[in-house]
């Protein structure tokens, strides 16, 4: 067990970089001490096994050595050649494995390449941990859609702008690091119209190190001018909308049928660009839209615990939800929703 917890925790290393891959993390272990280890640090980039046998020093010791991986092995060409076949070529002996992989190239393919070589594989060793550290990756596989974050802000009074939708500075700086952090854990960040003309939001990770997320904004009849923040630097910018489909460097206009569900369209086509998981940060009505239509995962609402405003636009009605997690964070509440349905 604590050599999976090990493994774990190197996987969780590549969080923010590995996207669309699952994190994996890969410890070696020969008569009880740690040989070798390694992670998949990045997409495109060598997977967790062939980074922990290449640090391996002593290579005699393997085939008396056990290899606890995160992540069922994979059987095919990639990027990189099959794991399952260096482990085979390197000669270990066992492979304890945290959870299988569902993607439709590998799903038991990588075991039983393995059994078929005469290792003995044991599975499921930590199981639910790492369905929780792969849940973008797993749920994106189940549910042919990301893996779908809600966060917002809201008064004391539950409200989360003015009257004219203005913005409102409920967050405190400690708040906003926070956000940061969660936007560098998501592939992609999601808005509407309103939003991002209203509050005119970057949507990058400039107060959190990690990678920028691909912005999506959602502009059916294409009306946002092309100076607002949306669309500087060099983050690719997906702009759903119902007039053109077109690609320009790194923005992406995607249409949409107008006589069809509006959420459901723009999950299924993030779907087929890889993206495995989304944080969608405002305005209400969409935020509202994806918890009635029960398009979402997990939330998180930062309330603040002394500002009142009496009048606004009202923040969300949390439907579906199960309050897992409250803490403070300076003044603010910060609350954590799971979906359970
Ligand atoms: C492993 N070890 O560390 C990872 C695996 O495009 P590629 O070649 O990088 O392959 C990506 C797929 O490989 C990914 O969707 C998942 O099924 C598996 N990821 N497998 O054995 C790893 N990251
Ligand atoms: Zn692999």
């Amino acid at each position: 067990m604590f050599y999976m917890r090990r493994a774990l925790e190197l996987a969780k290393l590549g969080s923010g970089y590995t996207a669309p891959n699952p994190m994996v993390g890969c410890v070696i272990v020969h008569n009880g001490q740690i040989i070798g280890e390694g992670w998949h640090r990045n997409y495109g980039g060598p997977h967790a096994e062939v980074n922990a046998i290449a640090s391996v020093q002593d290579i005699s010791l393997l085939p008396l050595s056990t290899v606890y991986v995160t992540l069922e092995p994979c059987s095919h060409f990639g990027k990189t050649p099959p794991c399952a076949d260096l482990l085979i070529k390197s000669g270990v002996r066992d492979v304890v494995i945290c959870n299988l992989d569902p993607n439709p190239v590998v799903a038991g393919r990588g075991v039983q390449k393995l059994l078929d070589a005469g290792i003995k594989v044991e599975t499921g060793l930590l199981e639910h941990e790492g369905l929780e550290v792969n849940k973008r990756f797993f749920t994106s596989h189940r549910l042919k859609r990301p893996y779908i974050t809600l966060k917002w802000a809201e008064t004391a009074d539950g409200f989360v702008a003015g009257p004219a939708c203005e913005q409102l500075q409920i967050s405190v700086a400690l708040a906003k690091r926070f956000v940061h952090k969660l936007r560098a854990e998501e592939q992609a960040i999601m808005i509407g119209t309103r939003t991002a003309l209203h509050d005119n939001p970057n949507l990058n990770t400039r107060h959190w190190t990690g990678p920028d997320p691909t912005r999506i904004v959602i502009d059916r009849q294409l009306t946002l001018s092309k100076t607002i923040n949306l669309f500087n630097g060099s983050q690719p910018t997906i702009v759903y909308n119902y007039k053109k489909q077109e690609e320009q460097e790194n923005l992406y206009f995607a249409q949409l049928q107008e006589d069809e569900p509006l959420l459901p369209q723009i999950m299924a086509d993030l779907y087929k660009r890889n993206i495995i998981s989304v944080l969608v940060e405002g305005g209400t009505y969409l935020l509202e839209s994806l918890l009635k239509e029960n398009l979402w995962d997990e939330a998180f609402i930062l309330k603040s615990t002394f500002q009142t405003i009496g009048d606004g636009i009202k923040a969300p009605t949390m439907v579906y939800g199960t309050l897992t997690k409250q803490q403070t964070l300076g003044s603010d509440m910060l609350l954590h929703y799971q979906n359970n349905k």
